[in-house]
């Protein structure tokens, strides 16, 4: 997902270009706005952790684009290209170095593993929007 601060802040399109330039090829793609229940559910895994509540109202204030990629090596190697959590601890020419401003609102969503991204397309994507 591209989160709602790299929208409103322009950054839709240059994060785009770092990843079909990286070589992931875009099987799936909505821009779309997240419900309080869809934020809840989609980081149910998070439900416990203090920045719960905020995490669910940052991802709910306006439209995200939601994607699947495909690339062999995919999960490990987006997660490369997005780079650390925190935007500080982020290595440079990452797309959280360049466009995210805190731990919190940091650009960007990577699934952590083939089988959470299985689970995160299905959660965003029918069948017949996959290409
Ligand atoms: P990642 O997105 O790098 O996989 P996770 O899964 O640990 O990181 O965290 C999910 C999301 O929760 C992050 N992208 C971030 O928006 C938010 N988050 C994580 N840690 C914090 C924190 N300490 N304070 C506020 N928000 C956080």
């Amino acid at each position: 997902m591209i989160k709602p601060d790299a929208v409103e802040n322009g950054y839709i399109g240059a994060i785009l270009d770092k990843i079909t330039a990286a070589g992931f090829r875009i099987v799936a793609m909505k821009y779309t706005q997240l419900s309080t229940r869809d934020a809840e559910i989609f980081y149910a895994i998070h439900k416990e952790r203090p920045f719960f509540g905020e995490l669910v109202e940052f991802m709910t204030r306006g439209p995200i684009v939601a994607a699947i990629l495909e690339k062999d090596n995919a999960v490990d190697d987006f997660r490369a290209l997005i780079g650390a959590t925190n935007p500080e601890e982020a290595a440079e020419g990452t797309i959280r170095k360049l466009y995210a401003a805190s731990i919190g609102e940091n650009a960007v969503h990577g699934s952590d593993s083939d089988e959470n991204a299985a689970i995160e397309g299905a959660f965003h994507f029918s069948g017949r929007e996959i290409y």
